[in-house]
């Protein structure tokens, strides 16, 4: 099946299972109001639909168990983004063209909509799928060895100007920030289909160049688009004088090092994937 094709048929059922759960669950009305303007502003649905990608070329079928769990990681990943976007953090008024959750509703509002999403997602995954592997896996992800120990060595190194942010360190702080849950998501789903040892080998090899490629991209778009909006380079972290692969390499040397990746996961899944997976590649094309 082709990507567009899976997206079409699952996309509604992604949006909807949010919608109606975060409606229906969640006892103050206003606390779900909160959470759901963050998590139905609008995202691609990356990860969830990664999860199921997985599923689907390893024939395991989809049903509504296996789109909670691509929902409970939509939820995290909403999370983060609410926090990143924080004062203390990235202060960012905008997200996704609309406000962000603490401009539109207030700091401690947005703090706690976090604190409650995070936990939420973590729920649905165990609801839906049993698996203490799985939990393992995104708790991993998440935690002071993924995603949040990524965000601190950002931070930290952004508080202290004369720490030496060199390419092997923001090398890793992007793939802790952004690649381990796009990772988790393919983990997950590849544990989930029980496949063997060598498949799930072939899977994470694809999914750790996906997930570097996928920040080098955002830089690239981001600093193509600002430059066509400003007519000059206003790339926040450029600004900021906070470097990122983009800043440390260059242009031409980071488009190069996005299609190397983009080879590299592709060759990973060439025995196992039927297409679907290789598409996930195509969204990277308007930066290279
Ligand atoms: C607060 C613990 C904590 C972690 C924050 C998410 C995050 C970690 C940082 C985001 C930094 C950032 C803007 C990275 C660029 C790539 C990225 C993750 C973009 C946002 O994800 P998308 O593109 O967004 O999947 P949508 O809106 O489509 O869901």
């Amino acid at each position: 099946m082709k990507l567009t094709d899976f997206s079409e048929l699952y996309l509604p059922q992604i949006n909807s299972f949010l919608k109606e759960q975060l409606e229906c669950t969640i006892n103050d009305h206003k606390f779900s109001e909160i959470m759901s303007y963050s998590v139905l502003a609008g995202g691609k649905r990356l990860r969830p639909l990664l999860f199921l990608a997985t599923l689907e070329i390893l024939s395991h079928p989809i049903s509504e168990k296996e789109i909670k769990i691509a929902c409970g990681i939509e939820l995290i990943h909403t999370y983060s983004l609410i926090h990143d976007d924080l004062p203390a953090m990235d202060n960012d008024d905008y997200r996704r063209g609309k406000l962000t959750s603490h401009k539109k509703w207030g700091e401690a509002e947005a703090i706690l909509a976090g604190d409650a999403l995070l936990p939420l997602g973590i729920q649905w995954i165990a609801e839906a799928s049993n698996s203490y592997e799985l939990i393992k896996v995104i708790t991993r992800a998440i935690g002071p060895n993924g995603m949040a120990g990524g965000q601190y060595m950002d931070i930290d190194s952004t508080n202290n100007l004369s720490y030496k942010r060199n390419e092997t360190f923001i090398d890793k702080m992007e793939f802790l920030k952004t690649g381990c849950l796009i990772v988790a998501s393919v983990q997950m789903a590849a544990k989930y289909a029980n496949s063997s040892d060598k498949v799930q080998m072939n899977l994470l090899h694809f999914a750790e160049a996906f997930g570097r490629a996928y920040q080098i991209y955002d830089d690239i778009v981001d600093i193509m688009q600002t430059s066509v909006q400003a007519g000059k380079k206003t790339h926040k972290d450029a600004d900021n004088g906070k470097n990122n692969t983009l800043t440390m390499l260059g242009l031409e040397k980071s488009q190069a090092e996005l299609s190397d990746l983009i080879a590299r996961g592709k060759v990973a899944i060439k025995d196992i994937d039927n297409q679907l997976l290789s598409d996930f590649f195509d969204l990277y094309r308007k930066a290279l």
